[in-house]
C-alpha cells in the first residue's frame, strides 16, 4: 500500500496519522509536491491532489482519495474503529469544526498561490475573501475551544480522529500564519495539543514533513 502525501498538507497529515494509528501492513509513505503534477500521483488520483492511498500494485489498483475516506478506511481496517473513528455526536461536531478551519486556511493558501504563485506571499491575505475566511477561522477556533473543554478528558484518554484533528489544525495554522490565530482564550485546545503532540504518529508527521522514519508504537500509546 502506498500513501501519497506532501510535506505541508493538513489533509494528507490526517490521512497519514490514521493509517499509522491503524498500523496498516506494508504501508509506504511517498512524500511529494502535488503542485508539480508528479506523474505517479496524477496517474493514481485524477484530481492531482494529496492524500491518495493506493491499495495494490498494477494498473487495476484501487485508489482511495479524500482524507476522510482514507481515515474511514484506516479505522475500519484497524480492528480499533471504536477508538479511531468519531465516537459520538459531540466528536462529529468537533470534527466538522476542525475540517472547516482546515478548508478556510487551505482556501487562503490557494488564494496566495493563484495571486502570486507563492505560498509565502501574504498580499492575498488582505483581500475581502481572505478576511471572510479569517473570520470563519477565528469564530471556529472559539467554538472548538468550547467543544474541547467539554470533552477534554475523553479525548485524551482514548485518542482517535477527534483528538488528532485539533493538533493537525493548530500545527498547520502555526506553520502557515505564525501566532496570528493563537489566543490565551483557548487554554483547552492548547492543553490538548501539548498532551498529544509527541505521540509517535503525530510527531512523525509534523509539518514540514520531509522525511519519514517508520515508527514502532508501543501498545497503548
Ligand atoms: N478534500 C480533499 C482536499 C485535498 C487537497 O486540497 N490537497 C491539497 C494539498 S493541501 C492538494 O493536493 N493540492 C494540489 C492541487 O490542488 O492541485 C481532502 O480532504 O483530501
Amino acid at each position: 500500500m502506498k500513501l501519497y502525501v506532501s510535506p505541508t498538507s493538513p489533509y494528507a497529515r490526517l490521512a497519514c496519522i490514521m493509517c499509522l494509528e491503524a498500523r496498516l501492513g506494508g504501508l509506504e509513505i511517498v512524500i511529494l509536491d502535488p503542485w508539480q503534477n508528479p506523474p505517479d500521483l496524477v496517474r493514481h488520483n485524477p484530481a492531482g491532489r494529496v492524500p491518495a492511498l493506493v491499495l495494490d500494485e498494477g494498473d487495476s489498483a484501487r485508489v482511495i482519495t479524500e482524507s476522510l475516506l482514507i481515515a474511514d478506511f484506516a479505522a475500519r481496517r484497524s480492528g480499533e474503529a471504536e477508538r479511531l473513528w468519531f465516537q459520538n455526536e459531540a466528536q462529529h461536531e468537533l470534527g466538522g469544526v476542525c475540517l472547516g478551519i482546515i478548508d478556510a486556511a487551505a482556501a487562503i493558501m490557494a488564494g496566495r498561490m493563484v495571486t502570486s504563485g507563492s505560498a509565502s506571499d501574504t498580499a492575498f491575505d488582505s483581500s475581502p475573501i481572505a478576511a471572510r475566511r479569517q473570520g470563519a477561522m477565528r469564530r471556529s477556533l472559539d467554538r472548538l475551544e468550547q467543544l474541547v473543554a467539554a470533552q477534554a478528558d475523553a479525548l485524551k484518554a482514548r485518542p482517535g480522529i477527534a483528538a488528532f484533528l485539533p493538533v493537525v489544525v493548530i500545527e498547520y495554522l502555526r506553520m502557515r500564519f505564525g501566532e496570528a490565530f493563537d489566543s490565551p482564550d483557548h487554554p483547552h485546545i492548547a492543553a490538548l495539543v501539548s498532551a498529544l503532540r509527541e505521540r509517535p504518529t503525530l510527531a512523525a508527521t509534523r509539518p514540514l514533513f520531509t522525511t519519514f522514519t517508520p515508527i514502532g508504537m508501543a501498545s497503548g500509546q
